[in-house]
């Protein structure tokens, strides 16, 4: 089937319902849980602040409208190559000069949840990667892959979702050979379900973060605070992940949008 009729084919599936789109975005506002370096090692993001126009008021009388304080790096959102140091010479390594060709692709959904409720800093390996593709078949050039840990459930709860200790954040991420394999495999970037694309303990791995310093050193892209991924299939769903077009940007808020086949 060519371009043009497959294309038709999505727009009546998506009308009738036969392929669902699933939301992948918390909910973007003042409780929505951000990061916290340590004061002593660098500035932080402030809170998410949403002030108020009017609301048909004296202040704008048929209509209502808001203005937002807000971190590039707040809820769920994506990471541009020049966000890292390793990523900073690409021209376009920014929000607005990214190739948008490459923000829609199938996902590949790696479900380590079961062991995230066991352990809350769960190291995805290559090896495991290559296991999951023994079983559900291997990840191409061009795809999204994410790990599925379930940790959305806790983003009602800041201290619950950053779950730090005097030893710092505890949350599952990658390892530096995890990150590695996949950039051999050419994916478009990695997505986590946690404050950041690293593990809580990632500050202390080599490279330090190794999801920001490998992805972005190799122009590639991170997604941060994922939500809904239980509703996704291992393979067979395609992943919309958009940054806002800001000017010379690091990386923004997304609405993230998977597109499922229903049934
Ligand atoms: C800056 C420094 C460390 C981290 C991050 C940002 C993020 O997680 C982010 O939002 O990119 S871990
Ligand atoms: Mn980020």
């Amino acid at each position: 089937m060519n371009a043009a009729k497959m294309l038709e084919s999505l727009g009546g599936l998506l009308a009738s319902g036969g392929v669902e789109v699933v939301d992948c975005s918390g909910v973007l506002g003042p409780e929505t849980p951000i990061l916290q370096l340590p004061p002593d090692f660098a500035k932080n993001t402030p809170k998410v602040e949403i002030h108020k126009i009017s609301e048909y008021d004296e202040d704008g009388p048929f209509f209502a409208w808001n203005w937002l304080k807000l971190g590039e790096h707040s809820g769920t959102h994506f990471d541009a190559p020049h966000h890292w140091i390793t990523g900073r010479d690409y021209a376009d390594g920014y929000t607005d000069t990214l190739d948008v060709q490459r923000l829609i692709a199938p996902v590949n959904v790696i479900d380590r949840s079961a062991e995230v409720a066991e352990n809350p800093d769960f190291l995805l390996t290559a090896e495991d990667v290559k296991a999951w593709e023994e079983e559900h078949g291997a990840i191409g050039a061009g795809e999204w892959v994410v790990l599925r840990s379930d940790w959305d459930k806790r983003a009602g709860d800041e201290a619950a979702f950053l779950n730090t200790d005097e030893t710092g954040p505890h949350s599952p991420g990658p390892t530096p050979d995890c990150i590695e394999y996949l950039l051999s495999k050419k994916i478009v970037g990695w997505g986590s379900q946690c404050i950041g694309t690293d593990a809580g303990q990632a500050g202390g791995m080599d490279p330090p973060y190794p999801a920001h310093n490998m992805l972005h050193r190799d122009d590639c892209f991170g997604l941060a605070s994922l939500a809904n991924l239980d509703r996704l299939p291992p393979k067979g769903a395609i992943l919309i992940a958009a940054p806002l077009k800001i000017a010379r940007g690091t990386g923004s808020p997304i609405r993230a949008l998977a597109l499922v086949p229903r049934g």
